[in-house]
């Protein structure tokens, strides 16, 4: 009955059934799974909702982008929300405090809703529970979804596949974490931006990122002042347009490839019997296994015991 309240809350567009739904995929609860498959059919892949990946180096302004972006996006009457995915950190468990009492933190447009989530030491940038989350943003009526992630420079394939549009935002003064940034996401953003326009050095990477760039489009903003935020929300809409939701049966179908692996992997953890785990870990310790060996022993002993 709760359950059913909260749905009928989320597809009204309540903010606080939403931010109750996303409360539960951040704990893992089992009613998220509830809530989820009761939205599925509806939401992804069957609405123009579209959604946008920031992610870039810690501190280029992706926060601040985002903000600048939402206020647009709700000027030309988008339904808009901003989930940013924080580093949890591997000692606390706990998002980083303080974008966590930015983030939720009432000083801002009450009409744009903003949540930050943890990722819980998931790789790629995403939050275990990332997919989820942006199903229940859908469910809730958001057209217009901002996605803000740490870009580690690997594995980055992860982010695009729930995006719809990747952003890959810079700034000046940041030297190695370029390089790294380079790495990974520069193939796969479809935008790139050069934040921090007021500072040194702007004009120099703006340029070396329009030589590399191709076809792509380069933009450079002070996200601070809202410079350039037009011209790079006509961008993420136009690319939008073309592949989100109904408009490309191919994003689908690579979103649930990765999704599925994500899902699988978690499912065959749960289903491995704790004692067997701790074995399996025991003979790594041992070094009599690899961890190829043990997975492959744990899985197989998974097969056998269902099948008797
Ligand atoms: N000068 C200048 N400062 C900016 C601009 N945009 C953002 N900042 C500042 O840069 C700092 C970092 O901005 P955030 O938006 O928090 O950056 P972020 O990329 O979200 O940072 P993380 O989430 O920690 O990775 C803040 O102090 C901002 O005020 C800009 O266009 N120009
Ligand atoms: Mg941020």
């Amino acid at each position: 009955l709760e359950i059913e309240r909260l749905l009928e809350g989320l597809r009204q567009g309540e903010s606080r059934a939403l931010a109750r739904a996303l409360s539960l995929v951040e704990s893992r609860a089992p009613e998220a799974r509830t809530l989820l498959e009761k939205v599925f059919r509806d939401t992804i892949g069957a609405r123009d909702t579209i959604v946008v990946g920031l992610t870039g180096p810690a501190g280029v302004g992706k926060s601040t982008l985002a903000d600048a972006l939402a206020r647009k996006a709700r000027e030309h009457g988008k339904n808009v929300a901003i989930l940013a995915i924080d580093p949890t950190s591997p000692v606390t468990g706990g998002a980083l405090l303080g974008d966590r009492a930015r983030m939720d933190s009432g000083a801002r447009d009450p009409s744009i809703f903003i949540r930050s989530m943890a990722t819980r030491g998931h790789v790629g940038g995403l939050a275990s529970g990332t997919f989820e989350a942006l199903v229940l943003l859908e469910a809730a009526g958001k057209d217009f979804i901002l996605l803000e992630t740490v870009g580690a420079g690997q594995d980055e394939v992860e982010v695009a596949a729930a995006v719809d549009v990747t952003v890959l935002v810079l700034a000046p003064g940041l030297g190695d974490d370029i390089q790294a940034a380079k790495a990974g996401i520069l193939e796969v953003a479809d935008v790139l931006v050069v934040n921090k326009g007021d500072r040194e050095g702007a004009e120099l990477l703006f340029g070396q990122m329009s030589a590399i760039a191709g076809a792509r489009p380069v933009r450079k903003t002070v996200a601070l002042e809202a410079v350039g935020i037009d011209e790079l929300l006509a961008d993420t809409l136009r690319l939008g347009a073309d592949r989100s939701g109904t408009a490309s049966p191919e994003r689908y179908r690579r979103l649930m490839e990765v999704w599925l692996g994500d899902v699988l992997a978690i499912m065959a953890r749960e289903r491995i019997p704790e004692d067997a785990w701790e074995s399996a870990l025991r003979e790594l310790e041992e070094k009599k296994l690899t961890p190829y060996q043990a997975a492959e022993k744990l899985l197989e002993g998974k097969v056998k015991k269902e099948s008797r």
